[in-house]
């Protein structure tokens, strides 16, 4: 099939660890309210459903899969979609943190972090006043002096005791040298095309927004990889979302959104759900021409296991 008439896989993230209450009242917090967001999500058409746990009494990201088995077989009973759990957690999370649910869970999909990197977002605290829960200044603030430790020994790691059950990867990808590192796995041969690339775009630490990073993303990969044997799917963080993942529809890739990646909807408008940024990313692209991938159409693209 022509790239050009390939259908869109969408996926949604749901609530991140980026983000945190204050930013927006709502964002989704507790079990109930992420399993709410992601059905209604899956429901206007995202085919992907990335999921973080919060803890439910301050909105804090927690890696307990006491939490995450309140809300992923809930929605999991209610909708199609592909479960995509993250690996990457937050950057307060250690590793064996961020696989305690995976590593339980043996989901279809996980995301999976191609490099270290410093990480953070765009300075918004010195936008909130009235803090919500008293840890949230401090988290945003300790961004500053945190590391996104994804070492070639970790990411080797996940890899092997995931894949083994045969979970494939969401492979994020926020500088051109992390798809390098991903070609460096599937030359070992610890991972088999069709390879799942997010390139992402707009966190502070990675590469920015500028339009020409979105072709220099694609060219590697297609240099590396061979257009064939990979699926393109890009997240622009913050008002950089829509008109990122647009291009990215454009050059015959998928798109993320969601509101772990931006709060927005339009200018000085929040989403009051993820399930609104997918409405609006459909309309764009069915007004381009371009049709939405089911779940069992991308599990098909992806290989998943189903
Ligand atoms: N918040 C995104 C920019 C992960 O969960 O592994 C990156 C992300 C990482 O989704
Ligand atoms: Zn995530």
């Amino acid at each position: 099939m022509k790239s050009s008439n390939r259908k869109v896989i969408i996926s949604c993230a749901i609530t991140g660890a980026t983000h945190v209450p204050s930013m927006s009242e709502h964002l989704p917090l507790t079990p109930e309210q992420i399993a709410a967001q992601a059905i209604e999500a899956a429901a206007a058409g995202a085919a992907i459903i990335h999921l973080h746990a919060r803890d439910p009494a301050d909105g804090r990201p927690t890696p307990s899969p006491e939490i995450y088995r309140q809300f992923v077989p809930v929605i999991a009973a209610a909708s199609d979609a592909v479960i995509n759990i993250t690996t990457g957690g937050s950057t307060k999370m250690s590793m064996t943190e961020r696989l305690a649910f995976p590593m339980q869970a043996k989901p279809e999909m996980c995301s999976l972090n191609m490099g270290s990197m410093n990480f953070s977002i765009h300075d918004v605290a010195s936008r909130i006043s009235n803090w919500r829960y008293d840890w949230e200044e401090q988290y945003l603030a300790g961004m500053e002096d945190r590391v996104f430790r994804n070492t070639f020994k970790e990411i080797r790691q996940i890899l092997l005791e995931l894949g083994e059950d045969g979970t494939r990867f969401e492979f994020e990808c926020y500088d051109v040298g992390q798809l390098y590192n991903l070609a460096y796995f599937a030359d070992q041969g610890l991972v088999k095309p069709p390879f799942f690339i997010q390139a992402i775009f707009g966190i502070l630490g990675g590469l920015g927004t500028d339009p020409e990073n979105l072709t220099v993303m694609r060219t590697t990969a297609d240099r590396l990889f061979g257009r064939e044997n990979y699926e393109f799917s890009v997240l622009g963080a913050g008002r950089h979302q829509l008109p990122f993942v647009t291009m990215a529809a454009i050059m015959g890739g998928n798109v993320r959104v969601g509101l772990e990646d931006s709060i927005y909807l339009e200018k000085g408008v929040k989403a009051k759900t993820s399930a609104e940024q997918v409405r609006k990313i459909r309309r764009i692209l069915e007004e381009l021409s371009l049709e939405v991938a089911t779940p069992d159409e991308a599990r098909a693209r992806l290989g998943l296991k189903g």
